[in-house]
């Protein structure tokens, strides 16, 4: 398959100004005639349009039929010859038939039991008609759906229906990724919003009947990110209607389709006794993030997919500002910088690390990363610190005036910061283009009245960037006397050299730093300090991000030790710090269940490469139960109290405080647990629980004590809610992630046979198989390989059916050369297979063959 490159960019031969499309919906025979009003734009030229598994049964330019030899039509394109064109504006319809029911890669046009809906990003149009299916090609649409379905749904606002059929009309140009019909038995909850500027707007959620009950949690996300979006950022909803559909078979989390966003079922649908604490915060940031892409995307949208991060780094940027002002910003960065870390930094130090803005693709669907979606957001979040708050507002009302219709490009964005602060942005920019994650290294000098830190920074070759540049990086930091008081509060310094020296006069004692508060830059700091230092800061620092930072590096400091040597002994520094910090009545409990929680065993690993070893899985996992297990020695007492007074006996609310407390307790019953081998504690909490977050506190720690108390409760958790599909997937999803790492590949391959593992629904096929390879680190990379195998076997038999879910989930790989021999050799035969398929996707052609190079 060709590789795409940014350089090639062209502006395209023709535009499309209207698009008339009626469908006769049929599940296997679907009829699409489209009426497409084309402009000449760059001079006399073909017109290439896409076009993928289409029949065409006609195509006519100005109301005649084309000659045979006007057109060339591949498996791909259809191409009319310059000769057959008009010299000027001109229409072109098409008549086409498509299979929904037949296609399962969930892009296009689709079935999903039994409904009818579309995902068109990236590249899905081209899978309904044929059409120049780029994003810097905006028109207005108005479409006719004919069927017998009960409701009929496509962008914009409603204009006419009758029995059998219904009309829309979208005023607003969009590009055709943004198209989206939905058409099928569905109910809505219903509400309506006032604007700034007081107009009314329509609300509605569709689903399914049946799960009605289960929106209003949605609801009130989608009213309080629209008011949010009017007073942050000055954005006022822009159609009469507002629409969201939940749909069982999705390949993302959602999509931003403009005025009707589609949804996967289980970023919507919510109540106490199917959905987790941590669900409901995904719905709220989804339902925003999708919602506030209607002003970052669809009115302002990009001139090509290289530009992706334009919208996704921006849009989840916005939405992380929303959480944290609904939930509380320490708490909030805390989880985005986990999340970072997990994916992105992981992403950015291995085989499929890439530029924010990437410079060549071959399948556009794997660019939906972790690095154009969080790094572009920290990108912004970087902007802005450097330029401030009220000059990051100018510039983003400058880019919404300026740009409003537009298709744009990163440069644009970057213009927009340079005309309002009168900078030159180069050096920064080239956070979009070069790829890894710096590493910062700290040097201190105090010479009895002046403190000097000098910071160096360095970023590793990449895949295709072995030279790399100093990049522009905001260093928010303060300075902490022997006392506990701030001697110099937070000041960000702008680190744009690979070395700089930054002087601090006058102060009364050496300083002790706290650097890179809040997480002000996407960098590793290598700084070698002392247990006692992080275990000062971890009690002292004002900045909450750092405080929980100094307690991770503690914990993977004694991990990374732990997990090599497995006769060490444990600091009591660190749990006597762990203690201190339980006990502090000041820390909100959100906060205290993170700071009391261990890294991923990811992060141990990585601790342990970096100390100069090799990880062995295992011995991470035993490292993480033993400090676990002492921690929880340690604390016993105080844990059991306040686990206990942290017993709600009203009912369930979603709420951020609500949860914040569940969620120590959770974590206070992780601890509890490690000290009961029967565990009792856990088997009454789960006896007690009246809501899905403390059943899926409970349900893995029976699972992972091997308890046959576990299966009992497996057993009626399925036989309540074998109907419910959301619930099932965390039934599956908890047995996969929480199986002991010893036999994890017989317990999944074993779940793979039961009759509710339908493979070919990427929520099912994640809940098993992917949450094995993720979630269950240690029984995933079992040394014979068995999981490995496991994984393959799976992804080789899903990519026929779904090439995108595969080829996401193949990204399992590739941290391969990050272990010792024998697993490398298991893991490189395997992805051998996946290469040699016959008829591989391009999708899942592409990771692999990156990861393998
Ligand atoms: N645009 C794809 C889904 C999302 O990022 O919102
Ligand atoms: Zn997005």
């Amino acid at each position: 398959p060709p590789m795409i490159k940014l350089s090639d960019y062209q502006a395209p031969a023709f535009l499309v100004r209207h698009v008339d499309l009626k469908f006769c919906l049929h599940p296997t025979a679907t009829r699409v005639f489209s009426r497409l009003e084309c402009v000449p734009n760059t001079g006399k030229s073909a017109f290439l349009l896409n076009g993928e598994e289409l029949q065409l049964i006609s195509v006519e330019i100005d109301g005649k039929p084309l000659a045979d030899d006007a057109l060339i039509l591949t498996e791909t394109t259809l191409e009319i010859a310059a000769d057959a064109l008009p010299d000027g504006d001109f229409t072109l319809c098409c008549e086409t038939e498509i299979n929904p029911e037949g296609n399962t890669s969930l892009d296009g046009l689709y079935m999903s039991k039994g409904m009818y809906c579309t995902q068109c990003e990236a590249e899905g149009f081209r899978k309904i008609t044929f059409f120049p299916d780029r994003p810097d090609i905006m028109a207005t649409y108005s479409v006719r759906i004919e069927s017998d379905e009960p409701v009929m749904l496509s962008n914009g606002n409603p204009t006419a229906s009758g029995p059998g059929w219904a009309e829309w009309h979208d005023p607003w140009p969009k590009p055709s990724y943004l198209f989206a019909l939905v058409a099928g038995n569905l109910v809505s909850y219903d509400d309506s919003f006032l604007t700034m500027s007081g107009r009314e707007v329509g609300l509605k959620i569709y689903v399914r009947p049946g799960d009605k009950h289960r929106c209003e949690y949605a609801m009130d996300a989608l009213k309080r990110s629209m008011r949010w979006d009017e007073q942050v950022y000055g954005r006022e909803y822009d159609l009469d209607l507002f629409m969201i559909v939940a749909v069982d078979d999705f390949n993302m989390g959602a999509m931003e389709n403009k005025g009707l966003n589609i949804f996967n079922s289980k970023y919507v649908l919510a109540s106490a006794e199917i959905a987790t604490d941590r669900d409901y915060e995904l719905i709220e940031g989804i339902i925003a993030h999708e919602y506030f892409h209607n002003w970052t995307g669809n009115r302002i949208t990009c001139r090509d997919w290289f530009q992706l991060c334009l919208k996704e780094g921006l849009t989840v940027y916005r939405d992380q500002q929303f959480s944290g002002d609904q939930r509380g910003h320490a708490v909030q960065r805390i989880d985005d910088v986990k999340m970072l870390r997990a994916r992105q930094f992981r992403e950015d130090a291995g085989p499929l690390a890439h530029p924010v803005r990437p410079e060549e693709y071959i399948e556009i669907n794997n660019f939906y990363t972790a690095t154009v979606y969080e790094k572009g957001a920290e990108v912004i979040g970087m902007l802005r610190t450097l330029v401030g708050a009220e000059a990051y507002e100018r510039a983003l009302t400058l880019y919404f005036q300026r740009h409003d219709g537009q298709a744009c490009t990163i440069e644009d964005w970057i213009k927009v910061f340079e005309d309002v602060t009168g900078t030159d942005l180069a050096q920064f920019k080239r956070w979009y283009s070069q790829a890894g994650t710096p590493r910062i290294s700290v040097k201190e000098d105090w010479d009895g009245n002046t403190y000097m830190l000098t910071l160096t920074q360095k970023t590793d070759p990449t895949p295709g960037q072995p030279d790399k540049q100093p990049l522009v990086i905001p260093v928010a930091s303060g300075l902490l006397g022997s006392d506990g008081t701030e001697l110099h509060s937070t000041e960000v310094l702008v680190l744009d050299k690979a070395e700089q020296t930054y002087r601090f006069e006058g102060l009364p004692e050496k300083p002790i730093p706290s650097l890179f508060r809040g997480f002000s830059a996407p960098v590793i700091v290598e700084r070698k300090i002392s247990n006692a230092e992080r275990a000062f800061l971890l009690a002292n620092d004002t900045d909450p991000f750092n405080k929980w930072e100094m307690g991770r590096a503690y914990a993977l400091d004694l991990l990374s030790v732990l997990a090599t040597d497995a006769e060490s002994t444990i600091e009591p520094d660190f749990l006597n710090a762990m203690a201190t910090l339980l006990e502090d009545q000041t820390l909100d409990p959100a906060f205290k269940a993170l700071a009391l929680s261990l890294p991923s065993i990811e992060d141990v690993m990585d601790a342990v490469r970096q100390g100069g070893g090799t990880p062995d899985p295992m011995a991470c996992y035993d490292a993480l139960s033993r400090l676990d297990t002492a921690m929880a020695g340690r604390m016993k007492g105080t844990i059991e109290q306040i686990y206990n007074a942290l017993d709600n006996d009203g009912p369930y609310t979603p709420d951020p405080q609500a949860a914040g407390e569940r969620s120590l307790r959770g974590r206070l019953l992780g601890l509890i647990s490690r000290l009961e081998p029967n565990v009792e504690t856990a088997m009454r909490h789960l006896a007690h629980a009246d809501n899905m977050t403390d059943i899926m506190q409970a349900l893995p720690l029976l699972i992972r004590a091997g308890r046959p108390e576990a299966k009992e409760a497996l057993g009626s958790i399925y036989e309540s809610w074998k109907h419910n599909d959301l619930v099932l997937d965390k039934w599956f999803a908890a047995q996969a992630m929480a199986t002991p790492p010893e036999h994890a590949a017989e317990a999944v391959a074993q779940l793979t046979e039961h009759p509710d593992f339908h493979w070919k629904n990427p929520n099912r096929f994640r809940s098993v198989i992917g949450v094995f390879a993720m979630a269950n680190v240690a029984g995933f990379h079992r040394a014979d390989g068995a999981g490995y195998k496991l994984l393959t076997d799976w992804l080789i038999r899903l990519d026929p059916v779904n090439p995108q879910t595969t080829a996401r989930l193949a990204g399992a790989f590739e941290t391969w050369r990050n272990f010792d021999d024998g697993r490398q050799a298991l893991m490189l035969g395997n992805m051998q297979r996946i290469a040699d398929l016959k008829g591989l996707s391009k999708d899942t052609g592409e990771i692999i063959g990156r990861i393998l190079e």
